[in-house]
This record gives structure tokens, C-alpha cells and sequence, in this order.
């Protein structure tokens, strides 16, 4: 117990005035060719309770399309899962969740290409379908994506321009729901 040398220490107090690191969040990203496809959002969740959503955008649709798609990634920090999405009807008339399965070789499905995590699928053999549910395990990101899991926004009132933003409710099992902001980009961000 030194509690008697209290004025030793007081002689040594630096100061490092503007000790201020601002660090560049500019890490020179390895984005170099190697053939790597899946661009896996590496960010974690937040310590807080409940689901984090990040990396939401839409794509934005042609004028003639009536049909738009939203992605968007969910770091729950217990078991949750995601049971519904809803949208202004200023915006769609319904948000649906779907999936991408295999379909029958007669399936005439449009498939973008952008973004397909997978190489191995036959892009004319997928097809999309509704989802009622998908499960979110603790601390695991689950990324709704082109190719994969996704919003399907139903009866556009308007084509989903870039430069817009709208917002897009998530319903969780046990985090309720949850309202973001949706940017609309060409491509993923
Ligand atoms: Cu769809």
C-alpha cells in the first residue's frame, strides 16, 4: 500500500495536448481480382439488445417495372427470426419476404446476376417464392441479398429512383418492429 507517495505522481502528469488520432477509415481494401464473389458485409452488431440492421438499400427499377426488390442485413443479439415486412402504400402496395429455390427447368423467372454469392446455380433453374419466416441466430448475420433472401415490393406506385430513399418495416418475433430507411442504389453498397 503506497498511499503516502501521492505527490511522486503529480511530477509526472504529462500532457499530450491534441493527442487527436483521426484515423482513415480508408483501409486499402483488398479489391483485387482474386476470383471472390461473396461480398459478405463484415461489420458486427452493436452490443445492444434486440436486431441491427444494416447495409439496407433497394434496387432501383426500370420505369416500366411494377416490382421492386430490397435487401438488407440482421445481426439479432438472441434467437429472433424476421416474420413480415410492411411498406407505405405511397411507395408499394404490399412488401412480401422471399427466398430463392430451384425450380423446374420450365421456370421463365428473371434472374439478375448481380450479386449471386453462388457459382454453381443455373440461373434459369431458380425461381422465387414467398417465406413466412426466416431465423435469425444470435449474433449470426443473416443478409437478405440478389440471389437470395429478399424484399419483393408489389405494385410499384412509382419506379424506385436512385438518389431516393423510403422506409421499409421489418417485423421481428421478439424485437417487434423495427422502420429503416431504404436508399435506392444501382448496385449492392
Ligand atoms: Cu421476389
Amino acid at each position: 500500500m503506497m498511499g503516502m507517495t501521492r505527490h511522486l505522481t503529480s511530477r509526472t502528469t504529462w500532457r499530450f495536448a491534441a493527442a487527436l488520432v483521426t484515423v482513415g477509415a480508408l483501409t486499402v481494401a483488398a479489391g483485387c481480382g482474386d476470383d471472390k464473389k461473396a461480398d459478405s458485409p463484415t461489420e458486427t452488431a452493436a452490443a445492444t439488445a434486440g436486431v441491427q440492421i444494416t447495409g439496407q438499400w433497394a434496387r432501383t427499377s426500370p420505369s416500366a417495372a411494377t416490382i421492386g426488390a430490397a435487401y438488407a442485413t440482421f445481426t439479432s443479439t438472441e434467437d429472433d427470426a424476421i416474420i413480415g415486412v410492411s411498406i407505405d402504400a405511397s411507395i408499394a402496395k404490399t412488401a412480401e419476404m422471399h427466398e430463392m429455390v430451384m425450380a423446374g427447368a420450365d421456370s421463365t423467372m428473371p434472374v439478375s446476376t448481380n450479386g449471386m454469392g453462388s457459382t454453381a446455380t443455373t440461373m434459369g433453374a431458380m425461381t422465387m417464392q414467398p417465406v413466412a419466416k426466416v431465423a435469425l441466430p444470435a449474433g449470426k448475420a443473416v443478409t437478405f441479398k440478389p440471389g437470395s433472401y429478399h424484399f419483393m415490393l408489389m405494385d410499384l406506385a412509382k419506379p424506385l429512383e436512385v438518389g431516393t430513399t423510403f422506409k421499409l418495416t421489418f417485423v421481428f418475433e421478439k424485437a417487434g418492429s423495427i422502420t429503416v430507411d431504404v436508399p435506392v442504389l444501382d448496385e449492392a453498397p
